[in-house]
């Protein structure tokens, strides 16, 4: 029989298959905290890593959720005029407190209140791609355009 999820990556589970989405959450024997370390142990493209990054509306105070390719650096300036706000950077407290997960296993979809969600166009070349489902060690392999369906996530260049 297989281990049980920790309850944290059960929930993200949870969540995609309410969604509709046929993913299996798996939890790794390796960290999987930066996309480095998660491209090691999935034995993937650096680029192939779904980094979900939360930031600040500066005006409304909204977060939004943005899901970056792992060999991507954001640039934050181009991301705002996409999105039609200015963007801060929460602290980790208020990221844990939006979504209910800490950094470093920030999953795309399964969080505490809704968030707006774009997606990096770069992640969608790919077939597949690995995120993280609510801790440090697990992740899930999807299809990146049906992760993006699955969750209403708009795509848009983040460099
Ligand atoms: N599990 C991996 C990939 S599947 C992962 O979660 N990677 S990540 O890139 O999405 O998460 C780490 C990111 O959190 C860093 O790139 C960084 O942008 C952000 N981060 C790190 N520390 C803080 C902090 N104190 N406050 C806000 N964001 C932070």
């Amino acid at each position: 029989m297989d281990t049980p999820l920790p309850p944290s990556a059960q929930r993200v589970q949870n969540a995609a298959s309410e969604l509709g989405l046929d993913v299996a959450v798996r939890e790794m024997p390796q960290s999987t905290r930066t996309a480095e370390e998660a491209a090691a142990a999935c034995g993937c493209e650096v680029g192939q890593i779904v980094k979900s990054l939360v930031f600040q509306g500066a005006e409304s105070g909204k977060p939004y959720l943005l899901l970056v390719s792992g060999s991507n650096r954001v640039d934050q300036e181009s991301v705002a005029q996409s999105i039609g706000e200015k963007l801060s950077r929460p602290d980790a407290a208020k990221v844990r407190a939006w979504t209910g997960y800490a950094i470093g296993g920030i999953p795309p979809l399964g969080h505490d209140m809704p968030i707006k969600t774009y997606i990096d166009r770069d992640l969608l070349k790919y077939g597949l791609v690995w995120a993280a489902a609510g801790t440090p060690q697990a992740v899930f392999p999807v299809d990146p355009k049906a992760l993006a369906k699955a969750i209403g996530a708009i795509a848009i260049p983040v460099i």
